[in-house]
């Protein structure tokens, strides 16, 4: 089990987690559509049973055609999904009408529980959904202090910061969660993820990363690439010599911000598509 709950050891935060759930009526689970499996830690979902709603969000930064496979793909496991874009609000008003969906014949205001790793948008989610700004965005998971039930149109939500960890099922998936900040750098060097990063671009995405860059080869050695784009970006040492964490963050900033262009770091698995059908 990944989960955590802070302050506590894990029986009692499992506990804790059961006795939070016989509260609630359905689950806002949240992942990233730039890595919409790796972000997702389906320990959670062995504790709770009810409805569920996966809330993919960031996909002004995914890239459009992977976002439809990874759509085809959850209908066949029978998800009910909502695309997001957070940023201009896109999808909430349907998010909304799905929560609806789930709360007729309630007594008291429904209850609904957000959760999903950090960084993929949960608080900034809740302020949308509530109309107004209530869980603090890109705070640090930190001590939760006690529950808050945040109102919003006919139902309560309630954040969980710190609740859902990271499930690093292999290397892959830390180096895509380290890639779009939902680990810490700290875990890898972001030299080591940039190299990760300029080589899955190479394969997967040539022509943005040529066009982001003026890249005369994309192609060309992945020393010389990383070389080229810190010289071109003046990340230079005071000998000449080019700056490797300047360019390296140089280039994951690029990345992070959408500038490289819409990007979508996995796909769903051979596996993954049988176990659907
Ligand atoms: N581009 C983009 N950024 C988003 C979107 N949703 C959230 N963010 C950003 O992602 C970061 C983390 O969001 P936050 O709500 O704090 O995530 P939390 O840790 O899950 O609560 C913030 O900088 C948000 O502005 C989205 O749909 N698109
Ligand atoms: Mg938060």
């Amino acid at each position: 089990m990944n989960i955590q709950w802070y302050p506590g050891h894990m029986a009692k935060a499992k506990r804790q987690i059961q006795e939070l759930m016989k509260q609630i009526d359905v689950v806002i689970e949240v992942t990233d559509a730039r890595v919409p499996h790796s972000a997702r830690n389906p320990d959670i979902l062995e504790i709770y049973r009810k409805p569920r709603i996966l809330a993919v969000t960031k996909c002004d930064l995914a890239d459009p055609a992977r976002t439809q496979v990874w759509l085809q793909y959850w209908e066949l496991q029978q998800e009910d999904v909502v695309l997001l874009e957070l940023l201009n609000g896109k999808g909430i008003y349907v998010l909304r009408k799905e929560i609806r969906k789930y709360l007729t014949r309630q007594k008291r205001e429904p209850r609904v529980l957000v959760v999903g790793i950090p960084n993929v948008g949960k608080s900034t989610l809740i302020n949308r959904l509530a109309g107004r700004s209530c869980a603090k965005v890109g705070a640090k998971p930190g001590v939760t202090k006690g529950k808050q039930w945040i109102s919003a149109r006919g139902f309560k939500l309630l954040d969980t910061p710190g609740l859902l960890r990271p499930k690093l099922e292999d290397q892959e998936t830390a180096r895509r969660l380290a890639a779009v900040a939902a680990i810490k750098e700290e875990v890898f060097d972001s030299e080591e993820i940039t190299y990760w990063l300029l080589r899955f671009l190479q394969k997967e995405y040539p022509h943005l990363l040529e066009r982001r860059y003026n890249l005369e080869d994309p192609a060309a050695d992945i020393d010389q690439v990383f070389s080229v784009i810190g010289v071109q970006r003046g990340c230079l040492l005071s000998g000449g010599e080019i700056n490797r964490l300047q360019t390296a963050r140089l280039i994951l900033k690029d990345f992070r911000q959408g500038l490289i262009g819409p990007i979508t770091l996995e796909l769903p698995q051979r596996n993954d598509l049988n176990e659907g059908s």
